[in-house]
């Protein structure tokens, strides 16, 4: 990546971290209804991730998506107008916070439950070597969703048919308020991965450009034709896990020590260090402040869909497909 590519990661990093300290403000003002999980602390795990892929690979996730929304292209005006259940959203504000999603972008969602979109993102690969098509498939998720059965099932039908994709756990090291130590058999979630004859690695989520170079070694095995490949990626989410959420299950020194490994923090340190100005990265952070102002201005003005929007777009049109040979 050369400096230009570096810069446009640290913006779209601090574009996650405002919109979502933006969202949190919005939903205490009640005008976000339902759910919302925040992806502040986590934002290197899927920028760094995401900077991998081309642009025709698929991208898939669970509900903790408003980061990897912005990691692939998704404007943030139209992120909170969806969150605010506007029509100018990406689902004509009909999806809400946890169903991000954009065709255009090879974006897939944005799920809510917990690890059923495995399953789909095996589809979406199998799909794709079934049209000879070279687009690999990343799939994010939680730790939590490794205990689930559509986890194993996913894993293992990749495997069987040497799927192209890259399955991408984001270990923040706790479910709901559980801890990985009470609700795991084994310590590593790439362990898990080696049951099913899985390459797999290990890495530091909160360290942007190691994440990013673990991502494209494992999209390019994919790519190759090698099956699938896991990557653990060690994060920390600083919020609770939705709004609302007392943390009993944590401690607050255990918060603080990782908020001081902040990938933030962290990635601008690395850019200081390469020679750019601190105006520089003032400037970005000027400019995400104002596209994210911009962004509430567009979702607060936008319209709800009207009524008859209800019965529309339940079922998807089926496209013509091309007939294999
Ligand atoms: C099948 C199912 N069971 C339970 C829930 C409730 N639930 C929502 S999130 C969550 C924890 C998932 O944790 P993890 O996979 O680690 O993701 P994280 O929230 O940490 O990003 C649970 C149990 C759900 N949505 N779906
Ligand atoms: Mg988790």
């Amino acid at each position: 990546m050369d400096q230009a590519e570096h810069l446009t990661l640290y913006q779209q990093m601090v574009v996650i971290r405002r919109l979502e300290e933006k969202s949190a403000e919005l939903y205490q003002q009640g005008k976000i209804g339902g759910f919302l999980h925040l992806y502040i602390g986590q934002e290197a795990t899927g920028v760094g991730a995401v900077a991998a892929r081309s642009p025709h690979d698929n991208v898939i996730t669970a509900y903790r998506d408003h980061g990897i929304a912005v990691a692939c292209g998704m404007e943030p005006k139209v992120i909170l107008a969806e969150m605010l259940g506007k029509v100018t959203g990406c689902c004509k504000g009909k999806g809400g916070s946890m169903h991000l999603a954009d065709k255009r972008l090879n974006f897939w969602g944005g799920h809510a439950i917990v690890g059923a979109h495995i399953p789909l993102a095996t589809g979406l690969a199998l799909a794709n070597k079934f049209r000879g098509e070279d687009s690999v498939t990343l799939c994010f998720f939680g730790d939590g969703a490794t205990n689930i059965g559509y986890f194993h099932e996913g894993l293992n039908l990749a495997a069987v048919w040497d799927l192209p994709i890259v399955f991408i756990c984001e270990n923040n090291q706790y479910g709901m308020g559980t801890s990985i130590e009470r609700a795991s058999a084994v310590p590593e979630m790439r362990q898990k991965a080696e049951a099913y004859g899985m390459p797999s690695a290990r890495v530091d989520g909160m360290e942007l450009l190691a994440v990013h170079e673990a991502a494209a070694a494992a999209i390019a095995h994919a790519r190759a034709g090698q099956g699938p490949y896991f990557l653990e990626a060690l994060t920390y989410r600083y919020r609770g896990h939705s709004m609302g959420d007392p943390e009993r299950y944590r401690k607050q020194e255990e918060v603080r020590r990782w908020q001081s490994d902040d990938p933030i923090g962290k990635f601008e340190a690395v850019l200081l260090k390469r020679g750019i100005s601190p105006d520089d990265l003032n400037a970005i952070e000027a400019q995400a402040e104002a596209t994210i102002a911009d962004a509430v201005r567009f979702a607060e003005e936008s319209p709800f869909p009207p009524p008859e929007e209800l019965w529309r777009d339940v079922y998807a049109e089926p496209e013509a497909e091309p007939q294999p040979a």
